[in-house]
């Protein structure tokens, strides 16, 4: 950079910097940051990786910008000079709802690291307007409003580029827009977002309804939007061949500059197909490989050496698949070559289940990626051994060297040095900067807990960041008019509202703690637990969840003899911006879906890597939590995932007998249609609730109740009473989560499937 920041700004807005509003200054940084990172872009020779996606959950940029360019503490000081501040001008700038969760979210901490380790590798998604939705539980039930972005100033730009797109038939242009990522110390690559010009935002009326019809007017309003009727899920499928087919023009287009002449593509390109939202990248590609006068097979070939693909659930109703014929009415041109695909498949194994085409015509998104790709992960160690010998068994026997795991990974320049710059000193201060870009030193934070006792100094010094960092919460919660007792336990739990997350467990615990301290029994040390989750607009018993815990929050707050010691809280709207100052705060992170369900879970990592210990179930990227930190350091309980996998085979699991034979469950399920809920509450809701506990309960939260009262007290009781045990345990767990760095995660991709050379 030429000159000092105050400079850069003086020239930028055309004024001293005191004199500036929070709006000029946060355009004056948006330009400064775009200078700076178009001078990190250096053109790519040989191979690129294309991470394409639906969802990109990329948060707000400018801090995350100003902190990989190296010009953070720059600019702070520069605007504190002036009497200005930045976490307040950061106010200005909007979150982009890009994404949804954990999948979005994931996406871009793999960007990150990307950029971070000067590996040449773009991302491919969609413009939404509006993003998911912006939650509003200010009714007790969630309400979903748009969540608009695309203020005139945006980090994405539009270019000159547009991609023709035939959408059921009807041409259409896709423009694209750039959105630059910068890494830590490294290079620049690209966000490629497209989007058409003819969408039209005021057709969004009543909250997130518009005519799903009038697709070149509503394509890329929202991300999923509803799909409970027929035009829903084709407006789905139109966004996802959007989204496709203008990133394998884009691909093609850029490979060809490079120097490929197609039959090398794959010395070019690696694909990494996310989840299966993309999945038409493979017959599109090959379409366009045949127009350009490739032959069928060798065009299958191609694609399947350069494309890879990720799965990240085990849920059947996750696992997309599109009737043959609304695949027909959006993408014809697809069709001859889908059923080419199926026969293909088909010459390769007898087993019909794992045909392209199921024999009912419907097109299996998952099976075509693993027939057609030359490499399938899962995305934690217990899940892979899941896909391979239970939901993918067929196609692990099939084709076992496709077979991979990739255990998620999470940056650590914004889930610590962004998000909590106080903790990131102190670990600078005991071990040096080096962690910042090798995360594995992170364990050299050991020394500090060998003994019994560990470091008596250090351990308070981490304790107190803790406490300022609940302060900090409790203060913004206080903003929102929600008070909370900064020496309370804090318990957080933020993710997708889910049932098979188990919200409900949680809820259930909370209960039964209400009657516990109405019959005297305190707990160890005042509770406050948090919540932050959206649900699928569509999805009922999500949003009963979400209504049960607003109304216990109110009951409880109406209750001085009970919110002496515990107070729920939902924060509305919870978002990447919120999970930054959330995470920071936590001393007890809810981790508590049911085993085998949660493919890996990454929030689990973010909360370790700040200091809070797990309450958790053995799933997901828990499992490898708990091998890391040893048993003592991680709170376990519940079923097992082959006790889990082994009732839903038997078929016999009955919640009403678990309801009826724990006293406790049952007071805690019969209290959600009791006077004090129904007197705050809507009692259709709770009803359905509870009448799902009890008759249906599929993702088991009966069963693993009573474990899970027990260990949660236990926690309760050793934060009460060994308060410096516990620093250190957190401190163990911060030791050891530099195996999560999402910069690992992208180096054994690398490593086994995408083979990029590092180009500064
Ligand atoms: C088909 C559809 C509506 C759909 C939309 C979004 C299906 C799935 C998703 C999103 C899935 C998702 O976020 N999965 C999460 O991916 C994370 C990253 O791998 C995992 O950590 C997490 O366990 C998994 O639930």
């Amino acid at each position: 950079m030429q000159g000092t920041i105050q400079q850069n700004l003086i020239e930028l807005t055309g004024k001293p910097v005191a004199d500036c509003t929070d709006q000029e200054l946060y355009l004056a940084l948006l330009n400064l940051v775009r200078r700076e990172s178009e001078a990190r872009r250096t053109p790519v020779s040989g191979k690129k990786l294309y991470y394409i996606s639906a969802e990109f959950l990329i948060g707000k940029l400018l801090s995350n910008n100003l902190i990989n360019l190296g010009l953070y503490d720059e600019v702070k000081t520069c605007l504190k000079e002036a009497g200005k501040s930045l976490s307040v001008i950061e106010e200005v700038e909007p979150e982009p709802s890009l994404g949804n969760g954990g999948l979005g979210r994931l996406a871009s901490c793999f960007l990150d690291s990307l950029a971070t380790m000067d590996l040449p590798g773009d991302g491919i998604g969609l413009r939404y307007h509006f993003g998911l939705f912006r939650q509003d539980l200010s009714q007790g039930v969630q309400q979903e409003q748009p969540d608009p972005w695309l203020t005139d100033h945006c980090w994405a730009e539009p270019t000159d580029t547009v991609f023709p797109v035939s959408l059921g038939g009807h041409p259409v242009n896709a423009r694209l827009y750039r959105l630059a990522v910068t890494g830590y110390e490294g290079r620049t690559n690209t966000l490629n977002l497209f989007d058409l010009d003819t969408i039209d935002e005021s057709m969004v009326t009543e909250g997130i309804r518009f005519d799903k019809t009038d697709i070149e007017k509503c394509l890329t309003l929202f991300l999923y939007p509803d799909d409970s009727d027929e035009a829903g899920r084709l407006l789905r499928i139109y966004q996802q061949y959007l989204m496709v087919s203008a990133g394998a023009q884009l691909i093609l287009a850029e490979c060809q500059e490079r120097g490929s002449n197609l039959h090398d593509l794959a010395d070019y390109a690696a694909i990494q197909i996310n989840d299966t939202h993309p999945s038409m990248v493979i017959p599109e590609l090959i379409r366009l490989l045949e127009e350009k006068g490739i032959g069928f097979e060798e065009a299958v070939q191609i694609v399947t050496d350069t494309c890879a693909y990720t799965n990240h659930t085990i849920l059947a109703e996750a696992l997309e698949t599109w009737p043959w014929n609304y695949l027909e009415k959006v993408v014809p041109q697809l069709m001859p070559i889908i059923g080419k695909l199926d026969d293909l498949a088909r010459s390769r194994t007898d087993d019909r289940s794992l045909a392209v085409v199921d024999d009912h015509g419907n097109v299996h998104m998952a099976h075509m990626d693993i027939h057609f790709t030359h490499s399938t992960n899962g995305v934690a160690a217990l899940h892979t051994e899941i896909l391979k010998n239970t939901e993918l068994n067929g196609f692990y026997r099939l084709y076992p060297d496709k077979f991979n795991n990739k255990t998620n990974g999470i940056t650590f320049r914004r889930w610590l040095l962004e998000c909590n710059p106080a903790l990131a000193a102190e670990i600078e201060t005991l071990i040096g900067p080096d962690f910042k870009k090798d995360a594995s030193r992170l364990e050299q934070l050991m020394q500090y807990t060998d003994a019994a006792e560990g470091d008596v100094v250090v351990l308070q010094q981490f304790a107190q960041i803790k406490a300022d960092n609940k302060k900090a919460l409790a203060s913004w919660l206080g903003e929102k008019g929600i008070r909370v007792d900064p020496e309370a336990m804090f318990d957080i739990q933020i993710k997708r509202l889910h049932e098979y997350k188990r919200q409900q467990l949680n809820l259930l615990y909370l209960i039964h703690q209400y009657f516990e301290i109405k019959a005297g029994h305190t707990p160890a040390v005042p509770l406050v637990s948090i919540f932050g989750a959206k649900a699928a607009p569509a999805y009922t018993i999500a949003k009963d969840i979400i209504h049960a815990i607003l109304t216990l929050s109110k009951v409880i707050a109406a209750d001085p003899e009970v919110s002496r010691w515990l107070q729920v809280v939902f924060v509305p709207n919870y978002n990447v911006t919120i999970a930054e100052k959330l995470i920071p705060a936590c001393d007890l992170s809810e981790q508590i879906s049911l085993a085998s369900k949660e493919a890996s879970g990454t929030g689990n990592m973010k909360f370790m890597l700040n200091g809070a210990l797990t309450l958790g179930t053995m799933d997901g990227a828990n499992v490898e939590i708990a091998e890391l930190v040893g048993k003592d350091n991680i709170y376990i309980f519940g079923a097992s995932s082959n006790q889990v996998i082994h009732r839903y085979a038997a078929g016999d699991y009955c919640a009403r007998e678990w309801y009826e034979a724990d006293p406790n469950l049952c007071r805690a399920i019969d209290f959600l249609t009791g006077p004090e809920m129904l007197a705050a509450g809507r009692s259709e809701n709770l009803e359905r609730l509870k009448n799902e506990l009890i008759y249906k309960d599929w993702f088991q939260t009966l069963p693993d109740f009573n474990a899970y009262v027990v260990r949660k007290d236990q926690a309760l009781a050793d934060y009460a009473f060994d308060p410096l045990g516990w620093s250190r345990r957190a401190l163990i767990n911060i030791a050891k989560a530099g195996y999560f760095s999402s910069d690992r995660t992208i180096g054994e991709y690398n490593r086994d499937i995408w083979h990029l050379t590092a180009q500064h």
